[in-house]
């Protein structure tokens, strides 16, 4: 081991969740160094998410992170549904809840993340190898990571394991000690981004072909997704039969809206409901993706992450202020609550919408029968509109 560093929280993973947790944190006079094992670059390169929850904006707003986001960034009072040809029907959250989403990308969010680390002489450590947890439940954890061929280790009071789905920290919880659920679907999203403007509202088709979804990103970039076998690869899906999917499954009305033009970016996800219990163990707190996964089609995953920054941070910041540790002891149980009310939504909507292998005619119709009560039915729209737009943190 060359050099040791001490810092007060040691955050595993530059991604939103770490990056947004290490600036509040900074905010508050907390010190925390980032371990990220890839680049800024890379993270960057990553295009993910793009509903914002009005929670989120809010911890935007709040955070001094928000200016291109008004700027770039488009209110969304709701969203539609189309289904077999029906007319589009409109969850209107801001008459349910009063409260509205905005779409701004994930990558975006990352970008005004990482200016506002450096802006505030943040230490980021990129190409971090090899990071481990040791004495995670001793009164003194410390991580070692390899950077350069050269084993360091730093020591501090707490470490935030924001290491996403394929990281180092839940697998540093012993399998005595850690639960976790899983449910894996048998399709994915192929995604596709395009310089064209986009079709105004956020609208999902339910089709017997498959899932289909319009997003944006900003007035000139558009996102747009239909389910496919998790068999293929972008490679499978020329531009022609992408737009030919889209149009087909979103039906004549948003077909016209649609301006089709060259992708700029083709990828493929596939779909899970992911959940490890608890969520710290130690001086160890599990956030984000580390935690949980949803499919996307309740546009949680970045929202949850953020939540869970939300109440972490504040936990931190009053034990720093006060040496109360109650908001830590409560964090686990406070964020899996969140955490399993987004899962049963996404797990709701993406078996109302997406087309399962398996599925009979009855199977369609029966979704079809759900959509229209959906449709025809003020309190089932609000009974959606409330967990869609975010419950109040
Ligand atoms: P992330 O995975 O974003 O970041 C984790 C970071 O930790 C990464 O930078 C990684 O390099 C780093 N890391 C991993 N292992 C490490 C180690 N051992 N040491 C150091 N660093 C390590 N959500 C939505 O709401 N809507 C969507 O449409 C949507 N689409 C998605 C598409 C894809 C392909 C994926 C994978 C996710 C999608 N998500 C979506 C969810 C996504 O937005 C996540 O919820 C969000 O990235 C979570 O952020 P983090 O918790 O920071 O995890
Ligand atoms: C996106 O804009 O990428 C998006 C929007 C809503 C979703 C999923 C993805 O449910």
């Amino acid at each position: 081991m060359s050099t040791t560093t001490r810092t007060q929280v040691i955050i595993v993973g530059g991604g939103p969740s770490g990056l947004m947790l290490s600036h509040i944190l900074a905010q508050a006079g907390i010190e925390s160094i980032i371990l990220e094992r890839t680049s800024r670059q890379h993270v960057l390169s990553r295009i993910r998410a793009g509903v914002l929850e009005a929670g989120t904006v809010q911890m935007l707003r709040q955070h001094g992170l928000a200016q291109r986001l008004d700027t770039e960034g488009s209110v969304h009072n709701g969203t539609g549904i189309v289904w077999a040809g029906h007319e589009q029907f409109f969850i209107d959250v801001k008459k349910h809840t009063g409260r509205t989403m905005m779409t701004y990308g994930q990558t975006a969010i990352t970008e005004d993340l990482y200016a506002a680390r450096d802006a505030a002489g943040g230490v980021i450590i990129e190409a971090a190898a090899d990071v481990a947890l040791h004495d995670i439940t001793g009164s003194r954890p410390w991580a070692s990571y390899r950077q350069d061929g050269v084993m360091q280790r730093i020591e501090a009071d707490f470490i935030a394991g924001c290491d996403g789905f394929h990281g180092v920290s839940r697998r540093s919880i012993p399998e005595t000690v850690l639960q976790t659920f899983e449910k894996v679907y048998p399709f994915g999203w192929l995604g596709v981004m395009s310089r064209t403007p986009p079709v105004p509202e956020i609208i999902y088709a339910n089709h017997p072909d498959g899932f289909a979804m319009c997003s944006q990103r900003n007035p000139m970039l558009s996102r747009y997704y239909v389910q496919c076998p998790l068999s293929d690869t972008p490679e499978d899906w020329s531009d022609d039969r992408f737009w030919n999917a889209l149009t087909t499954r979103m039906g004549p009305v948003i077909a016209d809206q649609i301006e089709t033009g060259p992708s700029i970016e083709k990828s493929i996800a596939p779909l899970r409901s992911f959940v490890a219990e608890p969520m710290r163990w130690g001086q160890l707190f599990l956030v984000g993706d580390a935690a949980h996964i949803v499919p996307p089609t309740g546009a949680k995953g970045l929202n949850l992450a953020f939540s869970d920054v939300f109440y972490l941070s504040r936990a931190l910041i009053d034990f720093y202020r006060t040496g109360k540790g109650s908001g830590l002891d409560s964090y686990s149980e406070t964020a899996l609550r969140r955490v399993w009310s987004a899962t049963r939504l996404s797990w709701w909507l993406t078996n109302l919408l997406h087309r399962f292998p398996e599925q009979t005619a009855i199977d369609q119709r029966l979704q079809e029968a759900e959509l229209d009560f959906l449709r025809r039915n003020e309190d089932a729209q609000r009974a959606l509109a409330r967990p869609y737009v975010g419950e109040p943190f």
